[in-house]
């Protein structure tokens, strides 16, 4: 019995040894490189028929997501059109990907307003807004930078958001895989995602 617990340390100590060996060679390796950077994270958000869900509801799935808002005037819709491109080019593995476009202007960002403006993209794109509070929680979890831009001739309620615009591919367990550029063309961005599916 005696013998056994001490060959039990033995080994105790022995991976210890190993374990803490690796870890300062590892340490040592990786010193040069920056610290890794998570993106992504949990949300808890609303979508376009106001139905409250989490990102937990799309596991098994490839999210494919974009920070955005309605009122933009260019890239956000080009982008909801690429991404939309894209998805009838992959076909039946498109049903893999759930597009989703998140709202950095909840404020004016309500469910009914996404609803009308997905209605011109690829009916798989869902629409999540949710409070501000919410919003900038998921936007603090992609490392998005969005803020409000408004000039003095602006009316009321008026206004322009600066965003960070790119499309994240998280895998279906929500983990970071890569991001793409948004301003590409729908083959390109199809070719790029079909290899990760
Ligand atoms: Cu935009």
């Amino acid at each position: 019995m005696q013998r056994r617990t001490l060959i039990l340390s033995l080994i105790a100590v022995l991976a210890i040894s190993a374990a803490a060996t690796w870890n300062l060679v590892h340490t040592v390796k990786e010193a040069s490189a920056p610290p890794p950077v998570v993106i992504g994270g949990p949300f808890r958000l609303v979508d376009h028929n106001a139905k409250p869900v989490t990102d937990a509801d799309f596991r098994n799935r490839y999210m494919l997501i974009f920070f955005g808002y309605t009122y933009c005037p260019d890239v956000c819709p080009t982008a909801m059109l690429t991404v939309g491109g894209a998805l009838d080019i992959l076909g039946k593995e498109a049903s893999k990907v759930q597009p989703l476009f998140i709202s950095v202007d909840p404020e004016r960002d309500t469910p009914d307003v996404l609803n009308s403006f997905l209605k011109n993209f690829h009916p798989s794109i869902i629409g999540l807004t949710g409070s501000p509070e919410q919003v900038t929680a998921a936007t603090k979890a992609y490392r998005v930078y969005s803020a409000k831009v408004k000039e003095d001739s602006d009316a009321e309620g008026e206004y322009l958001m600066n965003h960070t615009a790119g499309l994240y591919l998280m895998d279906p367990d929500g983990k970071f895989i890569t991001m793409f550029s948004h301003n590409t063309t729908p083959e390109a961005l199809a070719a790029k995602i079909r290899k990760y599916l």
